[in-house]
C-alpha cells in the first residue's frame, strides 16, 4: 500500500516541488488549494490527473487555512499518513499590510490542522510537518543561527509563524503526536513567486537585457540572506517525517550573500557588469560594462532604490547553521548560490524572449513590478 500525503499550499513553490518528489517516491498525493477567480495551479499543472482517470495518485481539494470545516472534512476523507503544512500568506512585506489575515492563516491555520488531527483520532497515525522559518530569528541574537538560537520575530508574518512553531511543539508534547518544525532559511527556484527579491531580480534583469524593462526598483540592498534551492529543501521536509522520533531542524546552506551581491551575480549572467554609486535610498546600479546581447548602454542606471520596498522593521542578517541536519539526516545542500542564480535567470530569460517575440509581432506585453 502506498503512503498517503496531504500538502497544504500545494500550488506554491515548495508545494509543487514536494508533490513531485512524493509522487516519485510512490506516494498518493493530496493537495489543498483555495478557490480563486482564475486558475492558480500553474506550478502543478504538469502533475494534474483528470478526475475521470481510474488509477489516479494526485488529487486536489478545495479548502482554506482560515476555514476549519474544510480542513476537517479533507483530513477525515483523506486519512493521511503525513501532512505537510506549507500553506501561508508567506510574504513578509505584505504581512505588515495584512497582519490580521496573516495571523489567521499562518498562525491559527496551523492550530486548525493540529486540532483536526487530534479530534479525528489521527494523533497516532498522521505525522505532521510545519513550515517554520528563519524569520523567527528576526533581530538576530547569535550568528550563525541554530535550533537553540533564541527567537525575536520582526514582522506580523514571523509572529504568526512563532505561534505555529510553538503549537507544533506543544501538540508533540501534549498529545504525543509526531509533529516537527523545519526551520528553513530562504530557498528559491525558477518557481519562486515574482515578488520575492530573488525572482524579482532575475526576472527584471532578464527583461532589461532584452529591452523590455528599463529599471529594477528594490528596497534594502544590504540585507544578508542564506539562499538555497527549494528542490534541495523539500527533500528535507520529507526526511524529517521519516525519523524514529520527531525533532525540529534548521535547514540552510551556511553561506550568506547580500541582495546587492545577488543583483551583481544575476547581471553578470546576462552580460552586464554593474557599478554601484550613492548610498541608502540614493544608491543606484549603473551599467559599467556590457557584452554583445544586452540592449543597454554603458552609463545607464538600471537599478534604483525605492523606499516603498523598505519594511517597518527589517531582518538585516540571516545565516543558518545546518550542522544538526547534516549529522542526523545526512544532509548537505547540492545546489550552490552560483548555480541557483544561473538556473533562475536562464528560465527568466527564456520567458522574456517569448514576450519579446510577442511584442515584435505587434501584441501588447504588460509590465509590472511589485
Ligand atoms: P508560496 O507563497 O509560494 O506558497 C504558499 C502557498 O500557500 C500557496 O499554495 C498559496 O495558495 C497557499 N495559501 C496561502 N494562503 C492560503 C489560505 N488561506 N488557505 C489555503 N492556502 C493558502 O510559499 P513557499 O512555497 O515559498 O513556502 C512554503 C511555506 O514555507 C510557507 O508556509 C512559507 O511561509 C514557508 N517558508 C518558506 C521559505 C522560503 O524561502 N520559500 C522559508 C521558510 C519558510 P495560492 O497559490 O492560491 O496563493
Ligand atoms: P524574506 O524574502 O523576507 O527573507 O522572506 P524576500 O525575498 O521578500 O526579502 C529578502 C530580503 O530582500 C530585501 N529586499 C526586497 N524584498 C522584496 N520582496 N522586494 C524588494 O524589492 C526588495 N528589496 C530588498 C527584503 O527587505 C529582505 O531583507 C522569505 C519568504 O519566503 C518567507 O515566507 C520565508 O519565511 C523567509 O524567506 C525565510
Amino acid at each position: 500500500m502506498s503512503k498517503i500525503a496531504l500538502i497544504t499550499g500545494i500550488t506554491g513553490q515548495d508545494g509543487s516541488y514536494l508533490a513531485e518528489f512524493l509522487l516519485n517516491k510512490g506516494y498518493e498525493v493530496h493537495g489543498i488549494k483555495r478557490r480563486t477567480s482564475l486558475f492558480n495551479t500553474d506550478r502543478i499543472d504538469h502533475l494534474y490527473q483528470d478526475p475521470h482517470e481510474k488509477h489516479r495518485r494526485f488529487f486536489l481539494h478545495h479548502g482554506d487555512m482560515t476555514d476549519s470545516s474544510s480542513l476537517i472534512r479533507i483530513i477525515q476523507n483523506v486519512q493521511p499518513d503525513e501532512i505537510y503544512n506549507l500553506a501561508a500568506q508567506s510574504h513578509v512585506g505584505v504581512s505588515f499590510e495584512e497582519p490580521e489575515y496573516t495571523g489567521n492563516a499562518d498562525g491559527l491555520g496551523t492550530l486548525r490542522i493540529l486540532e483536526a488531527i487530534r479530534l479525528l483520532g489521527l494523533a497516532k497515525k498522521t505525522r505532521f510537518y510545519q513550515a517554520s522559518t528563519s524569520e523567527l530569528y528576526g533581530k538576530v541574537q547569535e550568528i550563525p543561527q541554530s535550533e537553540t538560537t533564541p527567537f525575536y520575530p520582526r514582522s506580523p508574518y514571523a509572529v504568526a509563524k512563532m505561534y505555529a512553531y510553538w503549537m507544533t511543539v506543544n501538540y508533540r508534547e501534549a498529545y504525543d503526536m509526531y509533529a516537527c518544525n523545519g526551520i528553513l532559511f530562504n530557498h528559491e527556484s525558477p518557481l519562486r513567486g515574482e515578488t520575492f527579491v530573488t525572482r524579482k531580480i532575475t526576472r527584471a534583469l532578464a527583461r532589461i537585457s532584452l529591452g523590455l524593462q528599463n529599471t529594477l526598483y528594490l528596497g534594502n540592498l544590504d540585507s544578508l540572506r542564506d539562499w538555497g534551492h527549494a528542490k534541495d529543501y523539500v527533500e528535507m521536509q520529507w526526511m524529517m517525517l521519516q525519523q524514529d522520533t520527531p525533532e525540529d531542524f534548521v535547514i540552510a546552506t551556511g553561506v550568506q550573500h547580500s541582495v546587492r551581491e545577488f543583483v551583481d551575480r544575476a547581471a553578470r549572467h546576462v552580460g552586464i557588469e554593474l557599478r554601484w554609486e550613492g548610498q541608502g535610498a540614493d544608491e543606484v546600479g549603473i551599467v559599467a560594462d556590457v557584452g554583445l546581447e544586452p540592449r543597454v548602454n554603458i552609463g545607464d542606471v538600471i537599478v534604483a532604490v525605492d523606499p516603498r520596498y523598505y519594511r517597518p522593521t527589517e531582518v538585516e542578517t540571516l545565516l543558518g547553521n545546518p550542522a544538526k541536519a547534516k549529522a542526523k539526516l545526512g544532509w548537505v545542500p547540492k545546489v550552490t548560490f552560483e548555480q541557483l542564480v544561473a538556473e533562475m535567470i536562464t528560465r527568466d530569460l527564456a520567458d522574456a524572449r517569448k514576450d519579446s517575440l510577442v511584442r515584435k509581432h505587434g501584441f501588447p506585453v504588460f509590465e509590472r513590478q511589485e
